[in-house]
């Protein structure tokens, strides 16, 4: 065995099955998004319903609207969002700061700007299980210093969920998904391991990395890499810069997915029971009325 291999801490390092640029495109109101999952191109990727790169200035936003079945997750990239919802939950997240909220059975809101300037940030929709999605809603929030982070050997990470570098996350995900956060200097060379069986993708968003395989072209910003199965991935920084990038895995769910909007259940009836829920403020849209 070379001295390459024996150093390895994984065994069947996942490969790139896919790559997809994101394009611009309007949102919300007055708002963008780069849209990587959640297009349609790539309309789901279990558990993960969309992965949307958001950037947004006032008096654009995300005025009142609801969602049902599904957990969004906002992570803050630059400035600060207020968030508000139908039962008087209402909080600001600024830069580094992250909001989890299980939707569940129903949350009515609105997400708008709370500072000057371009607001930037990451918001990720993860599916809950059939007998998850009409759980009470629940927020877990954490400010920025509250992240767990560890460097190590030209690698520094943001555990939003699940573990790396031996370092936990507070966040409890009911659908199991591990989120960090990278930043590799130039010459850095990450292995992480991720559970064999759970689906994976990359996320760049600043500088260009090298991924799955040593002699693979690099991969700029705003480009997303799905994985194939494994117990890790590798990634290299080979240039100059900080290299930023996103590492998102869950455990899929395997069931049947009707979206319709901001709501996402198993089945059409489902979504019609929804519609109508809402419609009429009831079955956890009660507080829709005011
Ligand atoms: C939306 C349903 C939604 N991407 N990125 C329908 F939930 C939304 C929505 C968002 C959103 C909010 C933030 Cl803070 C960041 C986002 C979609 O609120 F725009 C539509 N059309
Ligand atoms: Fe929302």
């Amino acid at each position: 065995m070379s001295k390459a291999e024996i150093s390895s801490v994984l065994r069947e390092p996942r490969f790139v099955v896919k790559k997809f640029q994101t394009r611009i495109q309007a949102e919300g109101v007055g708002a963008v998004v780069r849209r990587s999952i959640g297009r349609f191109e790539l309309r789901h990727f279990d558990p993960f319903l969309v992965l949307d790169e958001f950037s947004v200035t006032a008096p654009g936003g995300f005025p009142d609207h609801p969602h049902r079945g599904f957990e969004t997750v906002t992570y803050m990239l630059q400035g600060a969002m207020t968030h508000e919802d139908f039962a008087g939950h209402k909080g600001t997240i600024r830069t580094g700061d992250l909001q989890w909220m299980t939707a569940g059975r129903g949350i009515v809101h609105s997400e708008m700007p709370a500072s000057q300037g371009t607001q930037k940030g990451l918001q990720l929709w993860i599916n809950l299980s059939s007998k998850h999605k009409m759980i009470e809603p629940r927020y877990q929030e954490l400010l920025s210093k509250d992240v767990a982070e560890v460097a190590k050997d030209g690698i520094k990470v943001r555990v939003i969920a699940g573990e790396a570098l031996g370092t936990k996350s507070a966040i409890y995900t009911r659908t199991p998904t591990m989120y960090l956060d990278f930043t590799l200097k130039p010459g850095a060379h990450l292995q992480q391991p991720i559970p064999s069986l759970w689906n994976s993708f990359i996320y760049v968003l600043e500088g260009e990395g090298v991924f799955c395989k040593q002699e693979s072209s690099p991969t700029k910003a705003h480009y997303i890499l799905l994985l194939g199965f494994g117990d890790g991935v590798e990634a290299w920084n080979k240039s100059s810069k900080l290299l930023r990038f996103i590492l998102v895995g869950g455990e899929p769910i395997g069931e049947p997915v009707v979206q319709y909007g901001p709501f996402v259940m198993n089945t059409q009836e489902e979504i019609d029971q929804t519609i109508d829920d809402y419609e009429y403020c009831i079955n956890g849209f009660e507080n829709a009325k005011h």
